[in-house]
């Protein structure tokens, strides 16, 4: 089966890439796919993000070259229509919480509801339960560190302040 594993991934961290490479084992082609919301300005733009997470894939022993993955960025939309056009009849999710659950499951209950998407939810490893592309970009701008919670890529990109 084709997923999708959305999100804005600005940027990706840790927690992202682990649902990333469970998805890579579990499922035959997974397409991490960059949703970019047009009134959002995010730090890292559409393109940048999506280079961060191929240079992420490469760096984790998991995902190397790995073929069944695949990135692309989605300039606005609905994610069910974007789904469709590729062809894919489900999209993974991480839960951190019981607040992400809270705010996941009326998306996916959308989502069903307007073309049958199934969504499937994984359970996020508690090493990275604390970590969000905001809170990351908040401590980094705060001098705080940021080590081993994003991929190294990430960590230059911010250092160098892409
Ligand atoms: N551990 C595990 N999972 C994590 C972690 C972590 N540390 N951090 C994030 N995740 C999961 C999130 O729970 C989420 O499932 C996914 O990774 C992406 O997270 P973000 O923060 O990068 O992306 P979001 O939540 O901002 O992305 C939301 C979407 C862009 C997917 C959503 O807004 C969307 O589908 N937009 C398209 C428009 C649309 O269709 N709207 C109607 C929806 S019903």
């Amino acid at each position: 089966m084709k997923v999708v594993c959305p999100g804005s991934y600005d940027p990706i961290t840790m927690g992202h890439l682990d649902v990333i490479a469970r998805s890579a084992r579990l499922f035959d082609e997974v397409v991490v796919a960059v949703v970019h919301n047009p009134k959002k300005s995010g730090r890292f733009d559409p393109q940048a993000r999506a280079d961060l997470i191929r240079r992420s894939l490469d760096e984790d022993e998991r995902t190397q070259g790995a073929e069944n993955i695949v990135i692309d960025t989605v300039a606005g939309g609905l994610l069910v229509d974007y789904c469709t056009s590729i062809d894919a009849p489900a999209v993974v999710k991480g839960l951190r919480s019981g607040t992400d659950f809270a705010y996941e499951l009326p998306m996916a209950l959308m989502n069903k509801h307007l073309s049958e998407l199934e969504t499937i939810f994984v359970p996020g490893n508690p090493e990275f339960e604390h970590v969000s592309s905001s809170l990351i970009k908040e401590v980094h701008a705060g001098g705080g560190d940021i080590t081993g919670l994003v991929p190294n890529a990430v960590l230059t990109a911010l250092n160098a302040g892409d």
